[in-house]
């Protein structure tokens, strides 16, 4: 079934000046890009976004790491996009991510991992939400 995912391409793989090879993978692997921009998240704003990870000890941190330069967010369109994407970003430790995955190519650390993927419909659902209108997609 053809679906929409939603994924952001991290501060440190933007910094890094990876969103390019980001995007070719993700085209390649058979992902339209329905909606794209470009923003730098306020604190509130990733707060909001990672809400579910509130009570995590990692929260502050990941807040802090999202929030420290620009992301790109992306609404993806593909037979089981959901699925298909957490496949081709690998896990979410880069060390144990499998060869080839964007993960373990840009990521250097758990919380420092390239790129964010939607993990379930509900998911995919509320985070398309976050950052694009019925509007925006194309
Ligand atoms: P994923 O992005 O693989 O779905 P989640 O949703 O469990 O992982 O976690 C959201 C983000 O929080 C991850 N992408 C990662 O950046 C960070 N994170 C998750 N677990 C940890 C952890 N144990 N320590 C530090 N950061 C973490």
């Amino acid at each position: 079934m053809t679906e929409l995912t939603l994924s952001i391409i991290k501060p440190d793989a933007v910094a890094a000046g990876h969103a390019g090879e980001i995007l070719t993978t993700l085209e390649q692997a058979g992902f339209r890009i329905r909606a794209l921009r470009m923003l730098h998240l306020t604190k509130a704003q990733a707060e909001g976004f990672y809400a579910v990870h509130r009570e995590k000890p990692f929260f502050p941190g990941l807040v802090e790491f999202m929030t420290e330069g620009p992301v790109i967010v992306m609404a993806l369109e593909r037979e089981d996009a959901i699925a298909r994407l957490r496949e081709i970003m690998g896990a979410t430790n880069p060390a144990n991510a499998a060869e080839g995955t964007i993960r373990r190519r840009f990521g250097t650390a758990i919380t420092r991992n390239s790129i964010h993927g939607s993990d379930a419909p509900e998911t995919a659902r509320f985070e398309l939400g976050y950052f694009f209108s019925a509007l925006d997609l194309v």
